[in-house]
């Protein structure tokens, strides 16, 4: 069998370390790249047979977004450019977990074949891309051999954003593109909707530069050639661009967010409005120095405010508001006030669904307009198709002012701009740029929609941290006994108090989120959550 003779020989280059035990969630396998070889064969194989199933493309990105250089990681992407199906995660899962042998492997296979009414011979393609780790191209040649071993073609794009990839494999599947992606295809989406949106405004202003801290990853490429090609509407200058610092040290949207300060490598005096973006370009925050010299954050939960502010205008403008279904998801990690503000004020329901953006991403689809962002900075908007056609008859329609007409095709452009496969910081920063422009605000401005209450986040280690359970959108907690009645007592002591407890996905421990209407409150509050954590789970 040529088939076990191939597995053989990538199992014997790329052996499985012994009593080695790895889970596939939503948000893939991440880990120091020298241990993700053997992983990576699975991988290889699991994409192939997802892809036979679906009968289209499917992607396989090779990147540990914000983590370290030196670790990696992998996700696959869907059919539609969407995260992975839950059933696919068991099948990469139970690949994992087999014997490091090709029988073994193949026998599995075989049976997963039968099961999914699939053939060996039945065509398959999949697109490998990753970022600019050392580590990336050789794990990238590990999947390809591995599926090539089960009889698929590759599509090699080689270095990319993850949201890239995701784009790249809808465009694949979806009829409207004929099944063809390229990289120029990508930037002109963005680029000519940015310029639409901006010529197509009134103003007599121009658009002040960004100074975008690029973590040093794949990001930095990618936006040198939007640069080039926006020069005329958008000063953008790029650093940490990967020429010289490291990968996500000390830079980067996970690093700004987490530790609420500027990033080293960039020059604080010369600009007034920053961005961050981290090492796979799927997240962006926002900074600036305020006029008291104190470094001010602009969050996931502001983007959401500000894309909804400009969206509800312009469908009031356009005669469309009272005709569309529109909702903003979050998570537990959101500002309360950032709700509040939505909700209140602008009388746009939030829903509130647990962390990870595959969640998000499906709640969203149930609005015409669907805005998600996770305060880390991850997020999109999605539009429904009836919408999009809304909008497109509204921008034709002769018989509606030409303010209307507008508005509409206003719309119409900010839709084409936007990455609705995946969060994409580079879309969502061309989105934000174009929004302060046509709305006219700067970012004191933007922050002053709301205020923050003030939070607090820690890690708790525990015993086994599955002790924990959480239902409600994890922000209750089921398990250990009388933990929520106790986090309920202690809350109740806080004005605006709030506060949560949930096993962490992604590391070994447990996190306390706190808010309070004071700093001191806040972190005396998380301080107390942490304690009760501590005595039930001893
Ligand atoms: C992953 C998720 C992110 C989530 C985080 C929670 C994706 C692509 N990424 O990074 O959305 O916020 O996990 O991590 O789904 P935690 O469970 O450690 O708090
Ligand atoms: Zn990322």
């Amino acid at each position: 069998n040529l088939v076990i003779g191939k597995l053989k020989t990538l199992i014997r280059k790329y052996p499985k370390p012994v009593g080695i035990v790895v889970d596939y969630d939503t948000t893939g396998f991440r880990a120091r790249a020298e241990t993700l070889p053997w992983i990576m064969i699975r991988i290889g194989l699991a994409a192939s047979l997802r892809s036979k199933v679906k009968q289209g493309c499917v992607g396989v990105m090779i990147t540990a977004s914000h983590n370290p250089g030196h670790d990696n990681g992998v996700k696959l992407v869907d059919a539609r450019g969407e995260m992975l199906d839950q059933t696919l995660q068991v099948y990469a899962n139970n690949l994992c977990a087999l014997d490091d042998d090709a029988e073994v492997l193949w026998t599995y296979l075989e049976t997963l074949m039968i099961e999914l009414n699939i053939q060996l011979n039945d065509e398959a393609i999949i697109g490998i891309a990753y970022d600019n780790r050392e580590s990336s191209p050789l794990l990238a040649s590990i999947v390809k051999r591995a599926a090539q071993v089960l009889h698929t073609i590759i599509m090699d794009f080689e270095l990319m954003t993850t949201p890239q990839l995701h784009y790249a494999i809808h465009c694949y599947n979806d009829d409207e593109f004929h099944g063809c992606f390229n990289e120029t295809g990508y930037f002109e989406k963005l680029c000519i909707s940015f310029q639409n949106l901006v010529t197509m405004t009134p103003s007599d202003r121009s658009l002040e530069s960004l100074a975008i801290d690029a973590a040093n990853g794949v990001g930095a490429f990618k936006l040198a050639q939007i640069r080039r090609i926006l020069e005329k509407f958008i000063p953008l200058d790029i650093y940490n661009d990967g020429r010289k610092g490291h990968l996500n040290e000390k830079c980067g949207a996970d690093y700004v967010k987490h530790n609420q300060i500027a990033p080293d490598g960039i020059p604080l005096k010369h600009y007034s409005k920053f961005c961050s973006i981290d090492g796979d370009a799927d997240r962006l925050v926002y900074f600036f120095i305020d006029k008291n010299s104190q470094f001010r954050l602009l969050d996931g939960d502001r983007f959401s405010v500000l894309f909804l502010s400009f969206l509800s205008l312009k469908l009031k403008e356009a005669q469309l508001f009272d005709d569309v279904k529109i909702g903003v998801v979050q998570t537990a990690y959101s500002n309360q006030n950032s709700t509040d503000y939505i909700v209140k004020i602008m009388k746009v329901p939030v829903t509130c669904v647990r962390s990870g953006v595959k969640y998000l991403h499906d709640k969203a689809l149930d609005y015409d307009i669907g805005i998600y962002f996770e305060a880390n900075g991850h997020g999109t908007v999605l539009f429904s198709d009836d919408l999009k056609m809304k909008v497109k008859a509204a921008s034709l329609n002769q018989q509606r002012t030409q303010e209307q007409r507008l508005a509409a095709n206003q719309i119409g452009a900010f839709i084409n701009l936007i990455n609705e496969t995946v969060g994409d910081a580079i879309a969502d920063l061309l989105a934000t740029e174009v929004i302060l422009f046509i709305l006219n605000m700067n970012l004191d401005q933007w922050l002053a929609l709301y205020d923050d209450l003030p939070q607090r986040l820690l890690k708790v280690t525990v015993r086994n941290r599955t002790m924990i359970q959480t239902t409600d959108a994890e922000r209750r907690c089921t398990a250990p006994a009388h933990l929520q009645d106790r986090i309920d007592e202690l809350v109740s002591k806080y004005p605006s108090g709030r506060a949560f407890v949930r096993p962490s996905r992604t590391e070994d421990i447990v996190r306390v989120y706190a808010e309070a209407a004071t700093q001191v409150a806040a972190d005396e509050l998380a301080d107390e959550v942490r304690k009760v954590v501590e005595e039930l789970t001893k």
